[in-house]
């Protein structure tokens, strides 16, 4: 049974205010019994704020159904062709596995060996040290956890990304752009990307605003470039899964339902580099289409 409870704004954004400074839910919980709370119902309040963030939604309301059952991620079906081969297009893409949670695909044959090498050759002189997306404060930063080097291509820059981008959303079923801009990262021997997951936290207002003009992230497609020679697999800790880089092969998989929650099961992570060099160019769908900052 479950009863709903008045849930002050205020009360929700200290929350939320301290759960974004590290503080640990059950500290929080503690402070809120001192100050008199009950304690059953400063666990509900913290746990529903910590649920939001967790799946990437929106922040409760200001009622709060005090014993109702916690949130929880039902992958929706990919929108990817059944069957073992797929044609995008002029091409045949094989698929080498499914997997329902995160829902995902792992294909042979997404790009040519040439269209391979014409992007990095494009990648290469335009390189720069890779950013990311700072989940406390939503801004661009070079972080620690991604040592590679990358940069971005506008959607439609060359007739070869244009295509790539016809490709992808073919097998996405999802809109050219809906797409942000195609990234392209270089890791050489050393480099890794450490776990992380690729939908935006709704914590600040820089990744509130992004959600606000394109949509969530629901989506990304990995295509490897070259064969990498030892380490640099793309590996999915919560599963065990690892996923070997291979010339012209790609990866995709989703993490935003409709029901607007993000899979934190999606946890993924490239591993240290041990030997050579690998080129990966990613491709990030939001729900919606893609408008960059300060870009009508
Ligand atoms: O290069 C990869 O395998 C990798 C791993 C995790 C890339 C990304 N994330 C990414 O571009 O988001
Ligand atoms: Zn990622």
């Amino acid at each position: 049974m479950s009863i709903t409870v008045n849930f002050p704004a205020e009360v929700r954004d200290w929350i939320a205010a301290n759960l974004t400074r590290g503080v640990a839910p059950q500290a929080i919980v503690n402070e809120m019994v001192s100050r008199n709370s009950a304690p059953e119902l400063a666990s509900a309040m913290v746990e529903a704020v910590s649920a939001s963030f967790l799946y990437a939604a929106p922040l409760p309301g200001d009622k709060l159904e005090v014993g109702a059952p916690p949130l929880s991620y039902q992958p929706d079906a990919l929108r990817v062709p059944d069957g073992p081969l797929i044609q995008l297009g002029e091409r045949k893409v094989r698929v080498l596995s499914r997997l329902q949670r995160p829902a995902a695909v792992h294909l042979a044959n997404f790009l040519s060996a040439e269209e391979c090498e014409q992007l990095i050759a494009l990648a290469q002189p335009r390189l720069d040290r890779s950013t990311v997306v700072d989940p406390v404060t939503g801004r661009n930063v070079v972080a620690g956890h991604r040592s590679s080097h990358g940069m971005f291509f506008r959607l439609g820059e060359t007739a070869l990304i244009a295509r790539l981008e016809a490709r992808i959303a073919e097998l996405t079923g999802t809109p050219v752009e809906n797409g942000e801009g195609l990234q392209m990262l270089h890791y050489e021997e050393g480099a890794e990307s450490t776990p992380h997951v690729d939908y935006l936290a709704t914590g600040n207002e820089a990744n509130r605003e992004s959600i606000a003009r394109s949509g969530q992230r629901m989506g990304t497609l990995l295509m490897y470039l070259n064969d990498v020679e030892s380490g640099g697999e793309t590996v999915f800790p919560q599963l065990g899964w690892a996923v070997t880089p291979q010339r012209g092969h790609a990866l995709y998989f989703e993490y935003g339902n409709r029901f607007g929650l993000c899979d934190p099961g999606s946890l993924h992570a490239s591993t240290p580099l041990r030997a050579g060099d690998k080129w990966v160019a990613t491709k990030w769908i939001r729900t919606r289409r893609f408008v960059a900052r300060n870009h009508g």
